[in-house]
This record gives C-alpha cells, structure tokens and sequence, in this order.
C-alpha cells in the first residue's frame, strides 16, 4: 500500500467499506479513485480501483436489467435496430449531432455551445440494401466515467453498442482527445480495437484446478491457482492458448470487460490539412466528399459482410444476410437454422469463387457481395 495516501482517501474506504448499496460503494470507490494522486507508486492501487468500478457498474447494470417493468431503468439504452449499432463517441462540439445529421434522417439540435445533445439520439443509415443504426452518444469529457460532465449513463450506452466511431475534431490536435475518450471508456471496462485474453475458464464440480498452459502466464500454476481461489473457484480446468498477464486473467474471471470494435470520424476536415490515414489501432475515415461515399467507408469499417442465399435455379435473395468479417458457410448455415448447420451437405458461391457457382467446402471464407446456396 503506498504510503502518501492523503487522509480524505481513508475516509472514502471506509465509506466503502460501510455502504449498504451497490450505487454507495461505486461512489466511494470513484472518490477514491479522485482522491489518490497519480503517479508510479499508485498505478496498481488505481488499476485495482478502476476494475471494482467496472465490476459494479456491471453489477448495477444487471440488476437495473432484471427488475420488473415500473421499476427506476436508467431510460437511457436504446433498443437494437438494423444490422449493427454503432456509438457515435466524441467530446463536446465535435461533430457529432453534424454528422448524424448528414449519414440519417435524425434531426439533432447543432450549436457552438457545448453538451448540445443531451439524452443519446438513434438514427439509420440506409446504406445499399443495409441499415445501420447510429446513436449520437452525449458528449464525453475527462472524468465523464466519474461523473463528470453528462456522467456515465452516456458511456454506458456506448458500452453496449456493436461498434463505436470515435469522433475526432480534425481543427484541433487530435490525440489528446484520442486520448480521453479511450481513456474514459476503458474506465468503463470497454477494450477497443483489442482482442480478449486468450484463455478459458469452466468451473466444475470436482477434480481440483486443472491448468493447460500454464507457462504462458506469468507466475505459472501457482498464481492461477491464488487468483481463482481468492474467487472462491476450488473446480475448474483453466485453458491458456496466449501469452496473458495475471490481470488479463482476473478481468475475464470478472466478467466486467467488453471488446469493441472501433475506428475514428474526422469531422471538421475542411479547416485542417494533411490528417493521418491511421490513429494508433484505429483507422480513420474522413467525414467529407460524397455522403453515399462516406457511408460505404462506414460499412467497410464496420468489418461486416452481405452475403446473398438461394435455392437451386431461383434468384438470390433480396435481403442480404449480414455477417462478421471473415465468415464461413458453416456461420451462414447456422444464421439460417440451427439444423442447417448439421443437414449441410455441400454449397455453392457466385461472387468471390474462382468461377461462378463453384462447389465450397464448409470453412470457406465470404467476401462481401456473395450469393450462397446451400444444399442439404
Ligand atoms: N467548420 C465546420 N464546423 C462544423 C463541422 N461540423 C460541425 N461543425 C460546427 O461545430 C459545432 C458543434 O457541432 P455539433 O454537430 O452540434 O457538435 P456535437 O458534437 O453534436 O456537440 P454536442 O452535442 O454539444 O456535444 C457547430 O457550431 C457546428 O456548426 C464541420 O465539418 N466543419
Ligand atoms: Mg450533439
């Protein structure tokens, strides 16, 4: 425990310790987390502080989720539509209520005065034969995931999206507000453009712990053992197939973290010059030229693909199903019907095969565009 925490800090803890509610502990714990001073010596405190946060959070959440209707929701989320949601997350006055105004039919209030948009607001993007829904996520600040600004209800809601398009203001220097808003939503215990831990955890009823891969964590078998025991799991076969930190493992232990795909909106690029194809892991797409333009880079970002299916000499279907990057015919057979995905006996592609109509076999990778037919 470092030793220069000042008194006010105490205060907080024990306040923590005492609190009856989920909503009292997670605000002694955001005290704590203002009150504790930022540097070296306290990086772990603050790390270990920040995950009780996300884990209460979650905990809040659920519960919210499950009591009955008429009960206090926090009446911000907002039902799924279209084939994806996709948070539109940036700081005060950067663009966003301008830009969901020029990829949907929403009609959000635009001003120069900041915290303009004050509840989230929905919008489609029809684009092609897709729809995509876009939520413009109140303005995020430093300090929003504390409470600050419009609080954290508004990241909230971003946590829950398929996506999330950061917004950046291209005529004022873009990493520090990079910076903030990766920083508040993984507060939040959102990870972007990360992929999860490679490990898994199955609990059971007896045989002890079993580890599999134990040298790819640091402290070995016995630190994996600590952490789980501290989590009161005495039966469970623990499975490590990455190169993991200890924390990586606790976080999936806890269940608080989400993995989001993200890439950043340039707004305001008419007043800047020269912006970059790329910030850290996110690619960038500028919000100017031709809508139409604009939103096809959107889809494309959104590492989706559509694909078409058949029945043997009919025409394709006019919807298209829409996927993940990367998907196979078996992921088709299963989006259809679960049977499906047993009955299948072979397929055939028009699109990205060598010819048209080519026999696949079930591992095989779609492109965008495809028309499948399954045969059973
Ligand atoms: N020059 C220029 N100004 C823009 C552009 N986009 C937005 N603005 C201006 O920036 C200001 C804020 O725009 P909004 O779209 O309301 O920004 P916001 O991010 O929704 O703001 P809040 O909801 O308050 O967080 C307004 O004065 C807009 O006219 C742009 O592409 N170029
Ligand atoms: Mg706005």
């Amino acid at each position: 425990m470092p030793a220069n925490l000042p008194p006010e800090y105490f205060k907080a803890e024990q306040r923590y310790l005492q609190a009856k509610t989920i909503k009292e502990r997670i605000e002694a714990t955001q005290e704590m987390i203002r009150i504790a001073p930022k540097h070296k010596g306290t990086e772990k405190l603050l790390k270990v502080l920040k995950r009780r946060l996300a884990k209460l959070r979650k905990e809040l959440e659920e519960r919210e989720r499950s009591r009955p209707r008429g009960g206090r929701g926090t009446g911000f989320a907002i039902k799924k539509e279209g084939c994806a949601q996709v948070a539109i997350v940036g700081l005060p006055n950067s663009g966003k209520s301008t830009l969901l105004r020029m990829l949907t039919s929403a009609r959000p209030e635009v001003a120069s005065y900041p915290f303009t948009t004050r509840v989230p607001v929905p919008g489609m993007m029809e684009y092609e034969d897709v729809q995509i829904q876009l939520i413009e996520i109140p303005a995020v600040v430093e300090g929003s995931s504390l409470g600050k600004g419009l609080g954290t209800q508004p990241l909230s809601v971003a946590r829950n999206a398929d996506a999330i398009a950061l917004v950046i203001d291209a005529s004022s220097d873009p990493q520090p507000q990079l910076r903030t808003l990766v920083e508040e939503l993984e507060a939040m215990g959102v990870r972007l453009n990360r992929d999860p831990p490679k490990v898994s955890v199955q609990k059971r009823q007896e045989g002890g712990i079993d580890v599999i891969g134990a040298n790819l964590i640091e402290g070995g078998e016995e630190e994996i053992k600590r952490v789980l025991r501290e989590r009161r799991i005495h039966n469970a076969l623990v499975t490590v197939e990455g190169r993991i930190s200890i924390e990586d493992l606790e976080e999936v232990l806890d269940g608080s973290l989400v993995y989001r795909h993200s890439f950043v909106i340039l707004t305001k690029c008419d007043s800047a010059e020269g912006e970059p194809e790329r910030l850290g892991p996110f690619p960038v797409i500028r919000a100017i030229g031709p809508i139409e333009e604009l939103k096809r880079k959107i889809f494309e970002n959104l590492e989706l693909i559509r694909v078409y299916t058949k029945r043997p000499n009919e025409k394709p279907s006019e919807r298209p199903l829409v996927l993940r990057k990367g998907s196979t015919i078996l992921h088709v057979a299963r989006a259809i019907h679960r049977d499906f995905e047993l009955k299948l006996r072979s397929a055939r592609v028009w699109g990205s095969a060598q010819f048209p109509g080519q026999r696949v076999p079930r591992d095989y990778v779609l492109r965008d565009g495809d028309v499948v037919e399954l045969h059973l």
